[in-house]
């Protein structure tokens, strides 16, 4: 068990690029041709690991799209008094993610660098400093950081406390789910990342999984029916980014998102809920005016 900490508020100091460096997004890798492991696999709900209030704590940084999935999973639910956050400043050195005054500090276990939470779950850790992380307070260490997992647990094994009545991943739904999310990971958010092929490559595939998504949408409110599930948290976060990030300048799809009327429609309805809206670090101009 972690000691709780006393006292001043600990931060890191500034980011510091002449003395620390960059950070290495290969950090620990020593072949840069294959996937990073990200490989704290923990689930909440085994038999060491259950759903408990105040047992399990997460790290986000608000710019990331991926630590969003968990923290509008938490809202949505209700789970603010059941699992806590602690937000790491938005820029890095080569230390990697830090608690500044910016985001405020770690108030579980008074980390300055989150590379102590590694360093304290596995000694001499040398991979990837990555949010979001899910802590367990209980055993003092990593649970997960990957953010499939973390979003699934938050979303199904909290039941018992959760004061909504949202399912984001109902038994009935489930092969679809994963499926729309499949889809929505391999034709847009690959396609988008960096690492994407060049942009003439990827716009007819993007394109044609926009219209797809756009004409799901006409016969319902949500991807999967009239009830918002994972898949719809992996939507939103996706397209609110889009224009900002890979699809800058509509360099990929040739025409801004809001272009696609439905689409348009059905971010401005998610971004009206405020576990959405809190969640939104950047919000694009054409979402701005979605502001209750
Ligand atoms: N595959 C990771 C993705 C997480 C991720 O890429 N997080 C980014 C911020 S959005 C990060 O912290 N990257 C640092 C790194 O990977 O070294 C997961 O399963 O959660």
């Amino acid at each position: 068990m972690t000691a709780r900490t006393t006292g001043a508020p600990a931060y890191a100091g500034p980011v510091d690029l002449d003395r620390y460096g960059r950070y290495d997004p290969f950090r620990g890798m020593t072949d840069r041709s294959v996937p990073p492991a990200y490989d704290f696999d923990g689930r909440i709900g085994d038999a060491a690991h259950p759903a408990e209030p105040g047992r399990y704590h997460l790290y986000v940084a608000l710019s990331c799209p991926v630590a969003q999935l968990a923290r509008i999973a938490r809202l949505l639910l209700g789970l603010e008094n059941v699992i806590g956050v602690s937000v790491v400043d938005d820029d890095r050195d080569g230390r990697g993610w830090a608690f500044r005054e910016r985001r405020g500090p770690d108030e579980v276990n008074g980390f300055t660098l989150l590379s102590q939470a590694y360093e304290a779950s596995r000694p001499g850790y040398s991979g990837h400093i990555s949010v979001p992380v899910l802590w367990d307070r209980h055993e003092g260490r990593i649970l997960s950081n990957q953010y499939f997992n973390i979003l699934r647990d938050i979303g199904t094994q909290f039941g018992a406390y959760a004061t909504s009545d949202v399912q984001l991943y109902p038994q009935e739904l489930a092969g679809r789910i994963d499926a729309v999310n499949t889809l929505i990971y391999e034709e847009i958010s690959l396609a988008l990342s960096a690492t994407a092929k060049r942009h003439e490559d990827v716009r007819p595939q993007v394109i044609a999984a926009l219209d797809q998504f756009d004409a799901r949408l006409a016969t319902h409110r949500y991807l999967l029916g009239d009830a918002i599930t994972e898949a719809d948290l992996r939507f939103y976060t996706t397209l609110v980014r889009f224009d900002q990030g890979g699809n800058a300048l509509s360099s990929i799809t040739g025409r801004p998102l809001p272009s696609w009327e439905r689409l348009h429609r059905y971010v401005q309805d998610l971004f009206a809920l405020p576990a959405f809206r809190e969640t939104t670090l950047v919000v694009p101009e054409w979402l701005a005016d979605a502001r209750p």
